[in-house]
């Protein structure tokens, strides 16, 4: 006869106990009571991430912009999103015209409890940082800068289908951000970036709108990033820094977000801040030595540059910020 060992069924047991009284499978659990936040998938925002990118450079105005705006908008209705599309004829600075297309998808209406989660989705038309000089005029892939952050908040979108938040959630999509002034020409006062943001912060999706807060997702996808606290999220909207960061150093992605300041860095949140006046945040890697990664503003920001495990750490910490909201 077959003996069972002790150990097996004192194992056993601890297996059934703990599955009576943890969550199922793949569901992470925090402090707060009643509240469940679901896992975020990083292999299905990374598969979102590439097939932006496999549409080719997103400048604003080509035919791959069209077509991967499209599939955006086809995306968050199949995530039960509720979709705006804000459109308008700009002018670059230098007179190229920009068909703009802001996109959003709306989750729970009816409350005016909300929080934006945003990101901008063209790519930059110039390689204007390639070592190179003959790449300075190629469009470049924009995997980490533009497609990263949709693909993390494409991600969150299909898990609130799944499970909703509390608090209602808009995901806008911005456009014509990196069509800005090449760095050599470039001085803090000029506005030729986030003009998809600085649009709808003048003429919001809905009349009289407001959040709570926003996070704006720039370039979240190179491996080991370091997302310092960028000095205009601290200025306008620190408390949400703090909420941000001390949610991902509770989930053990400290390294990712060190508690130090980065730099001033001209982003979407800029226009969320200082005009909508919806305290706003940028999750952006930004170290001294690097600025934003090598690879920026060069045609290395491909889908080698994109790394599951950053995909990961932010889009984590932002779905545990968002159900922990009431
Ligand atoms: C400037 O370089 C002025 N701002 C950085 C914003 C940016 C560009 N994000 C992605 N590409
Ligand atoms: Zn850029």
């Amino acid at each position: 006869m077959l003996r069972t060992p002790y150990s097996v069924i004192y194992f056993s047991f601890l297996i059934f106990a703990l599955s009576c009284c943890t969550p199922k499978k793949g569901t992470v659990v925090v402090e707060q009571p009643g509240v469940t936040v679901p896992a975020f998938n990083a292999d299905s925002a990374y598969s979102f991430v590439s097939s932006q990118v496999a549409f080719g450079p997103r400048v604003t105005g080509s035919e791959a912009h069209k077509a991967c705006g499209d599939w955006l908008v086809a995306k968050l209705r199949a995530f039960g999103a509720e979709v705006t599309e804000q459109t308008a004829d700009l002018k670059a600075y230098n007179g190229d015209p920009l068909p703009m297309r802001n996109i959003i998808g709306s989750y729970n209406t009816a409350t005016n409890k909300r929080v934006v989660l945003c990101s901008h989705w063209d790519s930059r038309p110039w390689a204007d940082n390639d070592p190179d000089v003959k790449k300075h005029h190629t469009p470049i892939d924009g995997a980490n800068d533009g497609a990263s952050g949709v693909g993390v908040l494409l991600e969150i979108a299909r898990q609130m289908q799944l499970q909703q938040p509390t608090i209602g959630v808009d995901i806008i999509f911005f456009d014509a951000e990196d069509y800005g002034m090449h760095s050599d020409e470039y001085d803090s006062s000029d506005n030729t970036w986030c003009l998809g943001s600085q649009y709808w912060a003048r003429h919001t999706h809905r009349a009289d709108y407001i959040a709570r807060f926003g996070i704006l997702l720039d370039m979240v996808g190179a491996p080991h990033s370091r997302f310092c606290q960028e000095r205009y999220s601290r200025r306008y909207a620190g408390n949400i820094v703090d909420k941000v960061w001390m949610t991902a150093h509770a989930l053990g992605y400290g390294a990712y977000f060190p508690l130090t300041a980065g730099s001033y860095v001209t982003d979407d949140h800029l226009p969320l801040n200082e005009k909508a006046r919806i305290p706003s945040v940028d999750i952006i890697p930004y170290d001294g030595e690097y600025g934003f990664g090598e690879h920026w503003h060069t045609i290395k920001d491909n889908m080698d540059w994109i790394d599951v495990a950053t995909l990961r750490a932010v889009g984590q910490t932002v779905m545990h910020v968002v159900y922990n909201e009431r």
